[in-house]
């Protein structure tokens, strides 16, 4: 394989509904793909980055920057995805910047040697058990009635995302309309602080599949201390940009489940070393997402087919999201998304829906 060009787009794509979480409301999706250009196939990344930089640090105007002026200058037409890891380690941070460019050369070398990208990283399941981020929603009734929708299309499992002042009735609500059977979990987005422990304690009457990064992201020893005083499972979403980060939240018992996002942390290759180590402890992990389009989504799949995603994960289906995808759409079947089996991510962008997108720069290596 032989790296010829990376390409750089950009494009907006409209949510179906607006999304509020404890740190914003999106509305729509802003959209940053890299696109490497081999001598025989090209392939496919998609930035996870927000708009804003509220999820984290990183937002998607500073990963066009970061992309083009640090990471694409040190692509020689050899890089591979594993020397492209080796090759930007001096280069600290900038996770999601790093992971939209390790996947697009991921998908060109998968396509070239006609292996899907879930066989590659050692997926076990054709099919992924789907849940559903549900955003704070006005009113108790809105929630009521949009979580109801969600189940009747047949999501396995509801995440209700909370904040301060939308949370222990939020929940209250959902289990006495829906019931102790339905998998019901939290994500609070780092909104609360360890003098909130009391009040979160109160979730422990929900049985709850887990709370989702309650603390701010740079609080391990808070999560350690929260985990220690509450029933309610913490998971860290935030928290987790590396392996390291990884094995050091376990090792000091900050979280017994990890929401692992292949943007956050570098790239597929890099979940997966989170995906082992947790499988080798016997954490369970599940595939978080950041409302990403089929490009991402296809990755996400495969990576979520591996066989420590014990718990359903945020890979909803492309209608949860948007009117139209960027590819073919993601259908939810019986609560389950199929894995793509095609060469790399196994999908590419519509024609007219390409034509939707700006090609924002050319590099030629
Ligand atoms: O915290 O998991 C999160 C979306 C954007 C940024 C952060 C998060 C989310 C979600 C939705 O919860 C996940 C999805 O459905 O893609
Ligand atoms: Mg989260």
């Amino acid at each position: 394989m032989t790296i010829e060009t990376i390409e750089l787009w950009r494009g907006r794509i409209d949510l179906v509904s607006p999304f509020r979480t404890s740190f914003g409301t999106e509305t729509f999706r802003d959209l940053l793909y890299v696109r490497a250009v081999g001598d025989r196939n090209a392939g496919w990344g998609e930035c996870v980055a927000m708009a804003t930089p509220n999820y984290s640090s990183e937002y998607l105007e500073n990963c066009v920057q970061v992309i083009s002026r640090f990471l694409l200058p040190l692509i020689k037409g050899d890089t591979t995805a594993e020397s492209f890891i080796a090759t930007v380690a001096p280069i600290r941070g900038n996770y999601m910047s790093k992971a939209c460019v390790e996947s697009a050369l991921l998908d060109v070398q998968l396509r070239d040697q006609d292996i899907s990208l879930a066989r590659f990283l050692g997926a076990t399941q054709s099919r992924v058990a789907s849940g559903v981020s549900v955003g704070i929603q006005a009113s108790l009734g809105d929630l009521v009635r949009v979580v109801g929708e969600y189940i009747a299309q047949g999501y396995l499992r509801i995440k209700l995302k909370i904040e301060p002042g939308s949370d222990i009735e939020v929940v209250h609500t959902v289990r006495k309309e829906f019931g102790d059977d339905l998998l019901l979990q939290v994500d609070a987005n780092a909104a609360y602080t360890r003098s909130d422990t009391a009040h979160l304690k109160q979730l422990d009457a929900f049985n709850l599949l887990l709370i989702e990064q309650p603390l701010a992201e740079d609080d391990l020893a808070g999560h350690v201390e929260l985990a220690r005083a509450i029933n309610t499972p913490v998971c860290l979403d935030e928290s987790i940009t590396s392996l390291d980060t990884a094995r050091g939240a376990l090792d000091l018992g900050a979280c017994p489940v990890i929401n692992i996002k292949p943007g956050r942390v570098g790239g597929y290759i890099e979940a997966k070393k989170i995906h082992d180590l947790c499988l080798a402890r016997g954490i369970p992990v599940w595939c978080g997402g950041m409302l990403e389009t089929g490009i991402g989504r296809a990755a996400n799949l495969a990576l979520a087919a591996l066989p420590g995603f014990t718990l359903p994960g945020d890979t909803s289906a492309s209608a949860r999201y948007f009117a139209r995808d960027i590819t073919e759409p993601f259908v939810l079947m019986d609560g389950y998304i199929d894995v793509p089996t095609g060469p790399g991510i196994g999908v590419e962008p519509l024609a007219d829906m390409l034509a939707t997108l700006t090609k924002s720069a050319t590099f030629k290596l």
